[in-house]
């Protein structure tokens, strides 16, 4: 059987990452956080932009995968998994499983924003979270950013290509912890849904996709993805 998960920041949730719209707590509260993952919010204000990720990248150390991804990296024993993520972070990949495929990119990898070079160089350490930290300066006089994609930025090719084979290819769908509203990404279960796959949706709150679905469970990551599988043949019926 062939089970593609289409992850947002719902799924790393329960590992007590903040997901994306609930990072307006703490430091961030007065940033907005469409603003700040955007190209102009880049070019605006490259410290604060650069101190925020650098945040988030050391945050990952403090965190691990919750139940939610160990089901999902288990689901290989006996079926071939296919992991869409729009999240950033590794967790995914340190909870197992083999094939992640990146749409927004990665906290973990560094380039060069003008020659793109890949930056693997020292990162300044971060106990707490700062306002403003000025990010390293390439040899090309280009500043280094993280490997994400920002708003306004296209999704890199490859992941999106394979996300889309995952996607019509797989014999169900699984969409968790996205509020579904970013597109592309957002799009990728109507091309499941068109080609007649079922797309099962789990997040404890509605969102745009919940009408659309064949099933929508309001029920989160963690406690709902490790009995799933076992229960699609009567969910599905
Ligand atoms: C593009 C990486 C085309 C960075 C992210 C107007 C102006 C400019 C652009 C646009 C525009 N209108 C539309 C667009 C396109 C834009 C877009 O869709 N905007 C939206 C806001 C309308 N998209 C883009 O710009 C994309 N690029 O279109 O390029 C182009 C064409 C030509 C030339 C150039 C470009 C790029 C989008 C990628 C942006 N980068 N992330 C980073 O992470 O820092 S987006 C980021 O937010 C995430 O990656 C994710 O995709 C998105 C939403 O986050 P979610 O993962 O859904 O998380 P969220 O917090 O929103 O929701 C969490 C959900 O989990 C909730 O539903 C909650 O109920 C649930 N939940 C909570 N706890 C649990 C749970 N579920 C389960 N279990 C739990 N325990
Ligand atoms: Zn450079």
């Amino acid at each position: 059987m062939q089970v593609t998960v289409l992850s947002g920041a719902g799924m790393s949730a329960e590992s007590g990452v903040p997901t994306f719209r609930d990072v307006e707590t703490g430091l961030w509260a007065k940033v907005d956080p469409y603003e700040i993952s955007s190209s102009d919010g880049w070019r605006r204000h490259p410290d604060k932009v650069w101190a925020w990720y650098l945040w988030r990248h050391y945050m990952m150390k403090a965190v691990a995968p919750n139940d939610g991804h160990r089901a999902v990296a288990a689901w290989e024993d006996g079926a071939q998994v296919r992991v869409v993520t729009q999240n950033v972070d590794d967790l995914h990949e340190r909870a197992g499983s083999t094939e992640v495929y990146h749409l927004h990119g990665s906290l973990f990898h560094f380039r060069c924003d003008r020659c793109n070079v890949a930056y693997d160089g020292p990162l300044p350490e971060m106990p707490q979270p700062v306002e403003s930290v000025d990010p390293p300066v390439c040899s090309c006089g280009g500043l280094i950013r993280p490997n994400v994609v920002w708003f306004g930025e296209q999704l890199p090719t490859e992941a999106w290509d394979r996300s889309v084979e995952a996607v019509t290819q797989a014999d169900v769908a699984i969409v968790v912890g996205t509020s579904s509203i970013v597109y592309p990404a957002a799009g990728l279960p109507e091309l499941a849904l068109a080609q007649g796959i079922p797309v099962i949706e789990v997040n404890p709150e509605r969102t745009p996709l919940t009408d659309r679905v064949t099933l929508s469970l309001r029920e989160t990551a963690a406690t709902t993805l490790p009995g799933l599988l076992q229960r699609l043949p009567a969910l599905l019926g």
